[in-house]
């Protein structure tokens, strides 16, 4: 029993002090679905925004950081799930490339997130002409990731 307890206690510091990844999914296909979703999510403020810098929509300066508030804290989430084992197969657009080049798919990924964060500060304070250039800044981002890691 000490043993068995010792050997778990191991495993626990190894683990905490390497920072070797646990996985945080059942199965690949919930990883796979769980980024899909975080997309959608992110797509679908992204665009409110988008409506608005185009001119489609009106500028309401209280629902536009709140749509860049959505899109920052979202943009934190879908990175590990696109790490996770056997989730470039499947129903998915991923990229082997994402596993192939992990340093320049977490690159791409940090740049998209600060971009994020940069466009809800702005949000929060600038009238519609401030907040264009991290708006397209953020919409660079997006694209200069998609490239090379999606299918
Ligand atoms: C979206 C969406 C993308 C990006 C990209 C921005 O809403 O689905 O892939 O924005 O078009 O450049």
């Amino acid at each position: 029993m000490k043993t068995m307890i010792r050997i778990v206690v191991c495993a626990i510091v190894v683990v905490m002090v390497t920072g070797v990844a646990v996985a945080q999914f059942a199965k690949p296909e919930d990883a796979i679905q769980y980024r899909k979703s975080v997309m959608v999510l992110i797509a679908q403020h992204f665009k409110r925004m988008g409506a608005v810098v185009q001119g489609k929509a009106d500028f309401d300066r209280a629902s536009f950081a709140a749509n860049a508030e959505v899109v920052r804290s979202m943009a934190t989430l879908p990175w590990d799930a696109f790490l996770e084992p056997g989730t470039d197969k499947g129903d998915t657009t991923m990229s082997s490339a994402v596993f192939e080049k992990k340093t320049d798919f977490m690159q791409a990924a940090k740049a998209f997130e600060e971009s994020t964060a940069l466009l809800a500060e702005a949000a929060q304070g600038a009238d519609l002409n401030g907040i264009k250039a991290p708006f397209n800044a953020v919409a660079q981002n997006c694209k200069a990731c998609h490239k090379p890691f999606r299918k």
